[in-house]
């Protein structure tokens, strides 16, 4: 009979020391045991997740996309990418979630009940795009430290909700007001109470947009936990850290907001093209707004097989922050010449628009389908990479997607 092989003890030691007590019976577990209060949860089955998308960090949790599986024309909650500077909250009382609105440029501080949010204001429904600010980081070089995103921080679900503007006018604007800021229910990494994971916010133009939303619903139904349940703030076309998750302090500021994750390099860019690798002092430093034209080819998978003599039908979106895509093509030689793509008007303003073409391609071989957003300024997308920054914000590069005609 094989030899049970046991646990050696500084290995036993030092498990005692992750669960913060003696494991009694320990010195009877299996050499590579892991005990059940160790174990990770499955962020497939925890959050419902389409079993191709990507785990890039377990703490915090951050999830990303593949360019195919953004194929829907409206994100589905299993495909959309999951971004957390800290810990997601656990015990979520809906009933007694408050939201407060407060700060120095509030007229009376004010605070409402979900029930109250939902039968005081109206309520309105957008399809809003939300792309993290890292997305395409893993392409810059020198790298910048941060989640490695590849393509699939972004997405465009239906939300749900009130006006943020009916909010904050209900509770009263100053005439000083410049910014909002908001505040969460999440956890700092260090589990440390008064450190907050991340405050953003918004200049008063973006905060009093009509599609400015304090969302309590998503794709129809509740927001999943991961993505801010029960209640979240969603400011489309800017990056997705202004979009607050379980938010229950929204504070009317007379300077610009101040929170966690406003200063330094987080969420900005240097103000002037920056040499890769260079050191940039903050304040020359800008914050970054309005995301810069993008698009994905959702549509076929990269790496798609194709006949000689058959045509290939391409599809994905584009978006392009607080403007409108007005024109798409594509590139099947390396971005030499350029083709049209059937290219749809948005829903709404700042939801994703989708494009589709066919293309034919003169011989059997391989091929790239590179695809271009251009903007309502005239604004493209860069064919590889735009200019490199401290934190690898902005990566809005070309999609490209290999092609094997036999
Ligand atoms: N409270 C809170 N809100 C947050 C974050 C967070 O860590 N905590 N992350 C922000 C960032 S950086 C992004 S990109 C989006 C991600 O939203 P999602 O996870 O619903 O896709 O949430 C934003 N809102
Ligand atoms: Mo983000």
């Amino acid at each position: 009979m094989e030899r049970r092989k046991f646990i050696k003890k500084a290995t036993l030691t030092s498990l005692a020391t992750l669960i913060g007590t003696e494991i009694v019976f320990g010195s009877n577990m299996f050499k590579d045991y892991q005990p059940v209060a160790l174990q990770k949860p499955d962020p497939f089955k925890l959050f419902h997740l389409d079993n191709e998308m990507v785990v890039l960090n377990d703490k915090p949790w951050n999830i990303e996309a593949k360019a195919h599986l953004l194929d829907d024309k409206i994100t589905p909650n299993s495909k959309m990418f999951i971004r957390n500077n800290g810990l997601i909250p656990t015990e979520i009382d809906e009933k007694n979630w408050r939201l407060v609105i407060d700060g120095e440029s509030v007229k009376s501080k004010k605070t409402y009940s979900i029930n109250d949010l939902k039968t005081k204001f109206k309520q309105h429904t957008y399809q809003l795009t939300l792309e993290c600010g890292g997305n395409g980081r893993s392409e810059f070089d020198p790298p910048a430290k941060g989640n490695q995103w590849t393509i699939g921080a972004v997405s465009c679900a239906t939300w749900t909700g009130v006006r943020l503007k009916d909010v904050l006018e209900d509770a009263g604007i100053k005439s000083d007001a410049v910014y909002i800021g908001y505040h969460a229910a999440d956890t700092h990494l260090s589990g440390d109470p008064s450190k907050e994971p991340i405050s953003r916010g918004a200049p008063m133009h973006k905060a009093l947009q009509e599609e400015t939303l304090i969302a309590y619903k998503m794709n129809g139904k509740k927001i999943p936990l991961a993505h801010g349940f029960p209640l979240r703030l969603v400011a489309g076309g800017w990056p997705a850290s202004v979009s607050g998750k379980w938010i229950n302090r929204i504070s009317i500021r007379n300077i610009e907001h101040d929170g966690t994750k406003m200063k330094g390099t987080a969420y900005r860019v240097p103000k002037n093209p920056v040499a890769p690798g260079d050191k940039v002092k903050e304040e020359d430093m800008k914050i970054i707004e309005s995301m810069p034209v993008k698009s994905l080819i959702t549509y076929p998978k990269s790496g798609a097989i194709l006949e000689k003599g058959r045509a290939l039908h391409i599809r994905g979106h584009a978006w392009a922050g607080e403007l409108e895509v007005s024109s798409m093509d594509y590139s099947i030689d390396f971005g030499a010449t350029w083709q049209t793509c059937k290219l749809e008007k948005p829903v709404n303003r700042l939801a994703w628009q989708h494009f589709e073409a066919e293309i034919s391609f003169p011989k059997a071989g391989y091929y790239e389908v590179w695809a271009r957003a251009t903007d309502s300024n005239k604004s493209a997308q860069p064919m590889l990479l735009p200019g490199w920054n401290p934190k690898g914000y902005l990566n809005n590069a070309c999609h490209r997607i290999a092609i094997k005609v036999i």
